[in-house]
């Protein structure tokens, strides 16, 4: 049927374009994926780009992220570009109607804000990072040009004679081939990930964790309570809250990790391997981990078995002396194979508490969510001042020479726990019956530890809670008390004493910059 065109009819034609567009912009993104697994995953334009967004996002934008969409914050920007670049290149088809190479050269400038991004990235050492971005583009225009092109090619003379423009089978065969290849390549790109991640997988498979020469006390029987609704002792690996930057989780092949310790006042730099650390005397000790983000009653914060080696004495072989003995750094900056950057007091991590190079979580090796081989956890520290995953390097500076990661976006420089409270029974807008009710719920101040738990209902006087036994200092307590529940909306409040007899403060603040101060509240209502 030759003589049937189908870019005569306007709205039809620019239909075809939009779809032009966004096949361009499909077989652009597979292209670019499947040459990112060759190259660098983390090269690869959508995570380039939104990694650029989200060290370039403000904190307090990016504080709300967090708020908003919890942990599903990285989908969420994820799918936000690529909504985006679908409209932005329904866009580039609608514009090829009229402006062919314009739009053609749209897509390769995409191609070059793709390999900036890329290039710009911290964990980027090569040019060939510019690859997938510049390929992805490269078949985008392609695709463009061939589908967008013929729809703007003279109809078919009244003879019949082809004059260059699609029929409409034509048409639905190209587009197809485009839309099957891009699917194809798109697919390759997945299973070729999979597979690039399998040799960090089968050596986190071949770790077997030594036996601590130092194991953790035990955990005192009446440490966990058995109240329905509250949060464990003991945070499982999979409930365990995640916070980071990194879009793609960094798959670490432990066979070829290495720690590298230099900087100013290290008189025998050392670099060391993963067996290297297996072989030393690991500890084992229970430490919280509390995010800075964590709002008031807010859920960054969980509890963990860790198995490493004492940093301290790392640094002391590796000649570090702290700077209220004389030495000359007072931050300890620790990187990550991602590029994130995190400043810790020197004199923190050498002050005899348990600040480790983890290699173990709750019994198993470190889960890649969590910093797979090896990670660091100081107690009494916030996370990012402190637990840098993925670790490769750790430098000894000065706070005056070097800002990390977040110290630049605003954030304090040194940010001790802050001691706080929390309701988690009864829910917020629960409707609990008449009589007695668990109030229950956990309170933590690292390295200072709980000494006391105050419950208050709605303006009456502060009541004691029921404190579990105290496990360490550097672990979370948990409290109940039993409310003697009466008809009528009302507020539950708590608040924490810590171990230095220090009563957790009432004024609110933000979590930026040195985290949120203030008292959990719950509204429920007794029916
Ligand atoms: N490499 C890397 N390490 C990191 C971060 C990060 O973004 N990248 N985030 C830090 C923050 S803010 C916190 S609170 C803890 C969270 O550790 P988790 O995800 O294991 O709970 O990791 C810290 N270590
Ligand atoms: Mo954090």
């Amino acid at each position: 049927m030759p003589g049937v065109t189908i870019n005569r009819a306007p709205l039809a034609r620019r239909a075809l374009a939009g779809l032009s567009g966004l096949l361009a912009g499909a077989a652009a993104l597979a292209v670019a994926e499947l040459a990112a697994v060759a190259v660098r995953p983390e090269a690869g334009p959508v995570v380039a780009v939104g990694s650029g967004a989200i060290d370039r996002t403000p904190a307090p934008v990016k504080d709300w992220a967090i708020r908003t969409f919890g942990e599903a914050d990285k989908l969420v920007l994820q799918l936000g570009i690529l909504l985006v670049l679908a409209l932005l290149a329904v866009g580039l088809g609608l514009a090829a109607l009229r402006h062919r190479r314009a739009a053609a050269a749209g897509v390769l400038l995409f191609g070059v804000v793709g390999a900036a991004a890329a290039l710009s990235r911290p964990d980027s050492s090569s040019w060939t990072d510019a690859l997938p971005s510049v390929a992805g583009a490269l078949a985008g225009a392609a695709v463009l040009h061939v589908l967008a092109g013929r729809l703007t090619a003279a109809p078919p003379g009244a003879d019949g004679a082809d004059g260059g423009a699609w029929d409409r089978r034509g048409f639905l065969i190209a587009a197809s081939a485009a839309a099957v290849a891009s699917a194809g390549a798109g697919t390759a790109a997945r299973v070729a990930a999979g597979a690039r991640g399998g040799d960090a997988a089968a050596s986190r498979d071949a770790v077997t964790l030594p036996r601590p020469a130092s194991k953790a006390a035990p955990v005192p029987p009446g440490a966990a309570l058995r109240v329905p609704g509250l949060q464990p002792f003991v945070t499982p690996n999979k409930d365990f809250y995640r916070v980071d930057t990194a879009l793609v989780v960094p798959k670490v092949d432990a066979t070829a990790w290495r720690l590298r310790i230099h900087g100013r006042g290290v008189r025998t730099p050392l670099t060391l391997t993963f067996q290297d650390l297996l072989r030393r005397a690991l500890v084992e000790r229970d430490i919280t981990l509390t995010c800075v983000s964590n709002e008031v009653g807010g859920p960054y914060v969980g509890n963990a078995r860790w198995i490493g080696v004492p940093l301290a004495g790392l640094l002391r072989e590796a000649g570090v002396r702290p700077p209220s003995r004389g030495g000359p750094a007072d931050q300890l900056v620790s990187r990550s194979v991602d590029g994130m950057t995190i400043g810790t007091p020197v004199d923190d991590v050498m002050d005899g508490r348990d600040a480790l190079l983890a290699v173990g979580m709750n019994g198993e090796p470190l889960p890649f969510d969590h910093g797979f081989p090896v990670r660091m956890v100081v107690p009494g520290l916030y996370g990012y001042v402190s637990a840098c995953k993925w670790i490769e390097d750790i430098e000894l500076t000065t706070f005056d020479a070097y800002d990390a990661y977040w110290v630049k976006r605003d954030w304090a420089r040194e940010a001790p726990v802050k001691t706080q409270s929390r309701i988690d029974t009864p829910k917020p807008f629960a409707r609990p019956g008449a009589g007695t009710v668990m109030v229950a719920g956990v309170a933590w101040a690292q390295h200072r530890g709980i000494e006391a738990v105050e419950v208050r209902v709605d303006d009456g006087p502060w009541r004691r809670a029921d404190l579990a036994a105290e496990h360490t200092a550097d672990t979370w307590r948990q409290w109940s008390w039993p409310w003697k529940a009466t008809p009528g909306s009302h507020t539950l409040t708590v608040r924490a004493t810590d171990g230095t007899g220090a009563t957790q403060t009432d004024r609110r603040t933000r979590t930026i910059p040195d985290g949120a101060s203030g008292w959990h509240s719950v509204v429920v209502t007794v029916e």
